[in-house]
């Protein structure tokens, strides 16, 4: 373990805190950083944040074009017909450059995510910003999207909860097309083809 990367692990650390406003990492943590520490995701009891970044632009943008907030409500209630769980919504349309603040509300007693993909991978590892939350708790974090029309996943990853409900789409300015199989916006290309998984 070098100094570099114990350095760049508590500038990330103080980072992360920084832009979400969430939990500060603890001493005890940045101990364990060389066990397989990320140093983008903050966890806690009540879930976690991962790839928060309120502060750094995509490479196209100039500027932050609007602060927007939401809250995403995630629980059985939301199910539509014939699925176990649904978000409150299954669409959020935001403008090119927007930084998005997403709190995650889970309303039921599982474990339930809000995981956007396919953003730039120099800002965020794996293309991914991610929020968990454990059941009836609830989490903020902060992303910047990029300048393209383009519609992007969210998701919950957890076994069987994306084909139960939990799938939706960010669009970014006009978005570049519609996903299949969003509860309430889009068919399913095949019905009832459960054996195609993701
Ligand atoms: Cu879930």
């Amino acid at each position: 373990m070098t100094g570099g990367r114990r350095i760049s692990v508590a500038f990330a650390a103080v980072f992360v805190a920084t832009a979400a406003s969430i939990h500060v990492v603890t001493a005890q943590e940045q101990h364990h950083h060389h066990a397989h520490h990320d140093h983008s995701m903050v966890l806690d009891r009540d879930g976690m944040v991962m790839n928060a970044n309120a502060d750094v632009l995509p490479k196209d943008c100039t500027e932050v074009s609007a602060d927007l907030e939401f809250e995403v409500r995630v629980g059985r209630d939301y199910a539509r017909r014939g699925l176990t769980f649904g978000y409150n919504q299954h669409e959020w349309v935001v403008p090119p450059c927007a930084r998005v603040t997403v709190t995650l509300i889970n309303e039921d007693q599982v474990r339930h995510q809000w995981m956007v993909h396919g953003l730039p991978r120099y800002l965020y590892p794996q293309g991914m910003f991610h929020l968990e939350v454990s059941g009836e708790k609830r989490k903020s974090g902060t992303f910047i999207v990029p300048s393209d029309d383009r519609t992007y996943l969210a998701h919950c990853d957890i076994a069987q909860h994306m084909e139960q409900g939990l799938k939706g789409q960010v669009v970014v300015g006009s978005g570049n097309g519609t996903l299949p199989s969003i509860p309430g916006i889009s068919a399913q290309p095949l019905p009832d083809d459960y054996a195609s998984g993701r």
